[in-house]
């Protein structure tokens, strides 16, 4: 049998060597954990970003018939703070209104869900990005500034028609949005 061990390391020695080394791996292992750890905590509280405060449901079966989601409550709303609501419904294979109307430097929500199966919304050029999921109500805040055209093509594959499923958006100035708002309950740019 032959001794590995060194000669000028008796295997006390060796042994020490190999916790000291498994110790300082062990503390930079936590040391890892604890800063990302506290990158989370920071990216959580800097940008105010919470776990949902609560889950909103709309029944896929009654959407059409009563509640947010019938025909004539989608669209822009003009709310009473001066903040617009944009609610939209995601169905195989459009988007109802498939033009929203949206004026610029405005606090937006987007309320959004979906007729049948999963569907995206995504908003070209943006970091918009849903998920329209039968059952449940898709809730984002966003401003525009500049007035423009963005696409909104679905980016969750929904049957055969995905492809064809593209929306549009219509930034206007909000002085055009108030007055068009002025008389008329519900806004979209659909001809
Ligand atoms: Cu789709």
């Amino acid at each position: 049998m032959t001794d590995t061990t060194p000669l000028s390391s008796p295997p006390d020695a060796a042994a020490e060597r190999a916790e000291r080394v498994e110790h300082r791996w062990a503390t930079a292992a936590v040391a890892i954990l604890v800063l990302f750890v506290a990158l989370a905590t920071f990216a959580a509280l800097h940008l105010a970003a919470m776990p949902q405060s609560r889950v909103e449901t709309a029944d896929p079966i009654t959407l059409h018939l009563d509640g947010e989601f019938i025909d004539s409550n989608l669209g822009s709303a003009l709310e009473p703070d001066g903040s617009v609501i944009v609610r939209g419904i995601g169905q195989q294979y459009s988007f109802t209104p498939s033009c929203m109307l949206i004026p610029n430097d405005t606090p937006i929500t987007f309320r959004a869900t979906s007729a049948d199966v999963v569907h995206g919304f995504l908003i070209t050029g943006t970091n918009i990005n849903l998920m329209l999921v039968p059952g449940y109500i898709s809730s984002l805040n966003a401003r525009f500034e500049t007035p423009g055209e963005r696409l909104m093509p679905c980016h969750e594959f929904c049957g055969v028609g995905h492809e064809g499923m593209w929306g549009r958006i219509k930034i206007v100035d909000k002085a055009v949005f108030a007055r068009l708002a002025a008389s008329r309950r519900r806004l979209s740019c659909v001809e």
